[in-house]
């Protein structure tokens, strides 16, 4: 067992505890089953065929295929997904949310759903924005460039301090604790909100067959404090960060599309990723760190109570579960949202952890774990207070 000397190297708490006091959760008012998703899907591949059937026929053209509700929940576990734009996104015609713009005055749509889920936040903590110093926005699409959405959020709820935006893909919940964490041990804020609003819906390809059914759209928002003024809540015992690169998945929407407009329409500019890749590489990845984190906690897999999983693949959390405690996972061990919220990126793990960590008494301990673009994963263990 590894004895924990320094906490850079370790992945150990830092100088003053952090404590997660409480985490809020924004749901989005419309759901898209996968029976609508298909339908939608499907009525569009039929026209392109029928446009395209001259091409087809002399060969020029590959037909589209089909997608299948067994198929989609069969390999992924989804069975629903959360929008914020519902109909454009089923239109054929559309296949895409369709959001007003907001004039400058009125505040954008990403800081909106995390001013929502940082309010549930904060009062299920029973605090307010006087005793908050600082907003993390970590997700992984952000609206524009700036000013930051976080700054936008801490003037939304009247936060004094400071603020900044963070992307991480799939894992900026993780990476935004640890940031979090690390600047209340060194003493730079009482208590900081790391909100995470994701709009999947923005970035994806309807029109993809092998991906058109993977996201959802939710805010959530984590309440970080310094250990002496928190009541209750979760001790941060340790947090783990890991990138590595990989093209595996992938998005080329960017500030610099404008420099080359014959590239602007491309798919790449929309989400893109080689699935079987990123699940035989990631799995590996991310059990070996949660086995290597333990140990270097002096914990064994039997110590965790739960792990709250990101959610992207259901057969791919089975396996991580699998590795880690040696058995089967069962749901109460690794809980899954990903059915009703589908992938909704860095939240995904987050609504897991909000959801279903109700029934902990004090001192069980439990992983959130965070996976995806990048690579990027993160561990953050916590133990019930
Ligand atoms: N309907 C019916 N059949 C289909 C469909 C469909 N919709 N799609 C594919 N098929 C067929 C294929 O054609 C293939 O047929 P054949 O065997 O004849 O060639 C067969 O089904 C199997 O296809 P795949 O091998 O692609 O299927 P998989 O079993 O691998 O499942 C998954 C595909 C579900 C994508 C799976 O690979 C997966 O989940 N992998 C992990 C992916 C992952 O975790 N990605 C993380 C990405 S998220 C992230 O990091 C955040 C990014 C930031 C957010 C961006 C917002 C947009």
């Amino acid at each position: 067992m590894h004895h924990v000397t320094d906490h850079a190297i370790t992945g150990a708490s830092p100088l003053s505890a952090a404590v997660i006091e409480s985490t809020g959760l924004w749901t989005p008012p419309h759901s898209i089953s996968n029976e609508e998703l298909v339908e939608s899907y499907n009525a569009w591949v039929e026209r392109w065929n029928a446009e395209n059937a001259e091409a087809i026929e002399a060969g020029e053209a590959e037909p589209k295929s089909s997608s299948s509700v067994e198929f989609i929940e069969k390999a992924s576990g989804i069975k629903s997904r959360y929008v914020v734009s519902k109909d454009p996104i089923l239109d054929p015609e559309i296949m895409a949310p369709r959001i007003p713009e907001r004039p400058n005055s009125e505040i954008s749509i990403l800081a909106e759903m995390a001013v929502n889920a940082a309010k549930d936040a904060l009062k299920r903590a029973g605090k307010t924005a006087e005793d908050v110093d600082a907003v993390i926005c970590a997700c992984s699409n952000l609206q524009r460039p700036y000013p930051a959405i976080a700054v936008e959020v801490q003037d939304a709820l009247g936060v004094q301090g400071w603020g900044f935006d963070m992307n991480v893909a799939c894992s900026s919940a993780t990476f935004g604790l640890q940031a979090a964490a690390d600047m209340i041990g060194g003493g730079h804020a009482r208590s900081i909100l790391v909100v995470n609003p994701e709009i999947c819906s923005g970035h994806l390809n309807f029109r993809d067959r092998d991906s058109h059914f993977i996201f959802g759209d939710v805010a959530t928002a984590i309440l970080v404090t310094r250990e002496e003024l928190a009541d209750g809540g979760w001790r941060i015992l340790g947090t783990h960060l890991k990138t590595q690169f990989s093209n595996n998945i992938r998005n080329n929407f960017g500030f610099l599309n404008r420099a080359a407009p014959e590239h602007a329409a491309e798919a790449d500019k929309l989400f893109i990723q080689e699935g079987r890749k990123v699940f035989k590489e990631v799995v590996p990845l991310v059990s070996a760190m949660i086995l290597e984190q333990l140990d270097t906690l002096g914990l064994t897999p039997a110590d965790l109570k739960r792990m709250w999983l990101h959610q992207a693949n259901l057969n791919m959390n089975r396996m991580i579960a699998h590795k880690v405690l040696g058995k089967e996972m069962d749901e109460t061990y690794a809980p899954v949202v990903l059915d009703q919220y589908a992938n909704t990126s860095s939240a995904g793990s987050i609504i897991a952890f909000h959801l279903h960590s109700g029934d902990f008494e004090g001192g069980e301990k439990g992983l959130i774990c965070s996976f995806g673009a990048g690579y990027s994963a993160g561990t953050v263990f916590v133990e019930k207070r």
